[in-house]
């Protein structure tokens, strides 16, 4: 066995959707803030993102962290969010995977009922709460970044569909809102070719036509991610499913899109802050969501989104890169 490299990961998966959580063998990355960290690596590591993501050590749907030493003494961890889509600012899924791998790995002092874990992200600091019950992670709820409604009531034209009416806001990445009734689609499995195909055709469209920008930080200005809702959703129960770039479905229900989902329904006046919200994804796991107040996104009116959910370890494994590999940085098919 040959290996130039070792990366030490403990694999989780939360409400389906899989957390490689990479506890070693990267060193500390360069960069003042995580955010910095975070375009760095995107600039000068790249290929360690799509080895460790992408086939054949990972998948189409893949999606990890690189654990860090924090850039700020709130923090316990610093966390980089790597996926097969490329850095995300914030993972809701990612934050509940992390939080299980520190707790049940005894990477974090842990203490009964309640731990709290506070990650250095690069979309600003998460709190989170681990309910833990004879030292195992029953569940996460974590403080996500504050998030807003962009826009509502807009439209797209889209190549294949015309018109298209959308309502778009941030949950720690942007997310584009479309109902699937207004695109003929039906919520199934069988028509997934569709939806995808549907839900990049529109982010593509949205980020040619009409392109967002995060108020305090301009350098968050893609929309990625396309909430498309099922046929009966309501601001108390909504399911879904998320169309990601460059070409797959969330398996979870997507933790900063319930964020982004709930910062809509607030702005539509459909959702209290306080209320329950259930998240249900295109699998039918579901995430718990509350809004625990109101704040300001720059001159924007936002919310502070909560959400519970669980996760599971599914392994431990150290990826390696043999000199001769000739897919030094992996591969998609
Ligand atoms: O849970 O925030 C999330 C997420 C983003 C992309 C996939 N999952």
């Amino acid at each position: 066995m040959r290996s130039s490299v070792v990366y030490h990961a403990v694999d989780s998966h939360t409400e389906g959707m899989p957390t490689r959580v990479i506890t070693g063998g990267v060193g500390v990355l360069p960069g003042a803030t995580m955010f910095e960290r975070r375009q760095r690596f995107v600039a000068e590591r790249d290929d360690l993102r799509t080895l460790l993501m992408t086939e054949p050590r990972g998948h189409a749907s893949m999606s990890g962290a690189i654990l860090q030493p924090p850039t700020r003494p709130d923090a316990d961890y610093g966390v980089l969010y790597i996926e097969v889509s490329g850095c995300l600012p914030m993972c809701g899924h990612g934050t509940m995977g992390v939080a299980t791998v520190l707790v049940e790995t005894g990477m974090v002092q842990v203490t009964e009922p309640e731990t709290v874990i506070r990650l250095d992200t690069p979309a600003g600091l998460v709190t989170t709460r681990v309910k833990v019950e004879d030292g195992r992670a029953v569940s996460v709820t974590l403080d996500n970044v504050a998030s807003y409604s962009h826009a509502l009531d807009q439209v797209v034209d889209v190549r294949g569909l015309g018109q298209v009416r959308y309502d778009i806001a941030y949950g720690g990445n942007f997310y584009a809102f479309v109902r699937l009734d207004d695109l003929g689609i039906a919520f199934e499995r069988s028509e997934k070719a569709r939806m995808l195909d549907a839900g990049l055709s529109i982010m593509a469209a949205i980020n040619e036509q009409n392109p967002v920008t995060h108020p305090e930080n301009p350098d968050i200005n893609v929309c990625h991610h396309v909430y498309l809702e099922a046929p009966g959703s309501t601001a108390q129960h909504s399911r879904h499913a998320m169309a990601i770039y460059p070409g797959w479905f969330d398996r979870s229900p997507c933790g900063t899109g319930t964020s982004a989902r709930m910062a809509q329904l607030h702005a539509r006046g459909q959702l209290d802050l306080g209320a329950e919200f259930v998240n249900e994804s295109f699998i039918g796991s579901r995430f718990l969501g509350r809004l625990a107040g109101e704040t300001m996104v720059g001159d924007r009116p936002g919310v502070l989104p909560q959400v519970t959910g669980r996760a599971w370890i599914t392994g431990t494994a150290q990826y390696m890169l043999d000199p001769t590999d000739p897919f030094p940085a992996g591969f998609l098919l």
